[in-house]
């Protein structure tokens, strides 16, 4: 063996055993994500782990409101069920928002009552993994602020959030779902959330991708563990192959 490929050898052994006791301490921390798992798994775990240690509860960048795009861009979404054109015909008036599994007090919320929460505004920018993005204002409840009402149970560790007839949905851990910017909205540039949108009622998670605030949300399910959600990666995208973990 050449000394330079002996010298590879023994620099991408290294490198692996960083990796390998990188990923080790990230799961005695807690910090594996649910698609951890697999040949992407040590990219995905390390990822997740540094930006949790390092970053915490950073701030997305909040803009000015000279800066709300004039024209935000409603990313088009698959057919929805027959009884989302119901809710509409009716202006969202019989809209729902049901909160259960590892909860104190399981609980189904009327966009009366989740608007009753102190609002919260904030101009974000959304950015889609396609590479397009917007700035807009969205008001809405903390997502903790909704979670505290149902009392969420020691032991619970994510959110799953589901979107009307449930072929979209997604999770957060609770260090996300608690932060200062994780918003249950529904109102966007001073109005109600338009439909396209995802009216009447979205997740904003502002620090990670597009993806992540999932559109026409109507359940919220607390639990330690996001193995028997799908197929266990934590979101209907993970099952097609997208991270989890999508901070940006
Ligand atoms: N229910 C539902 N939510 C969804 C989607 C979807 O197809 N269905 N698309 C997601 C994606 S990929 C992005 S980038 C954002 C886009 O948000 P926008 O329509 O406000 O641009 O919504 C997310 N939420
Ligand atoms: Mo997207």
């Amino acid at each position: 063996m050449s000394p330079l490929s002996r010298r590879r050898l023994v620099t991408g052994g290294l490198a692996a055993a960083g990796v390998t006791a990188a990923a080790a301490l990230a799961k005695w921390m807690g910090f594996v994500p649910p698609d951890g798992v697999g040949v992407f798994a040590p990219g995905a775990t390390l990822t997740y782990a540094t930006l949790r240690l390092l970053a915490g509860n950073a701030l997305a960048r909040e803009f000015p409101r000279d800066m709300i795009s004039a024209k935000p861009f409603a990313n088009e979404v698959d057919p929805l069920p027959p009884e989302f054109a119901r809710h509409r015909a009716e202006g969202f008036a019989n809209w729902t928002l049901e909160v259960g599994g590892m909860v104190d007090r399981p609980a189904t919320f009327s966009l009366a009552d989740i608007k009753r929460h102190p609002v919260h505004r904030q101009v974000t920018e959304i950015a889609c993994e396609e590479g397009w993005s917007y700035v807009a204002e969205w008001s809405g409840a903390l997502l903790s602020d909704v979670l505290a009402a149902a009392g969420v149970q020691p032991g619970a560790r994510f959110v799953v959030y589901h979107s009307i007839g449930a072929d979209w949905w997604d999770s957060l851990d609770l260090v996300e779902a608690s932060h200062p910017q994780t918003l249950l909205a529904w109102g966007m540039n001073g109005g109600d959330l338009p439909a396209p949108f995802g009216g009447p009622l979205r997740m904003r998670v502002p620090r990670q991708l597009g993806y992540k605030s999932v559109k026409y949300i109507t359940r919220l399910t607390l639990t330690d563990s996001l193995a028997r959600f799908g197929k266990g990666r934590g979101s209907s995208n993970g099952d097609s192959g997208y991270q989890w973990y999508a901070g940006i």
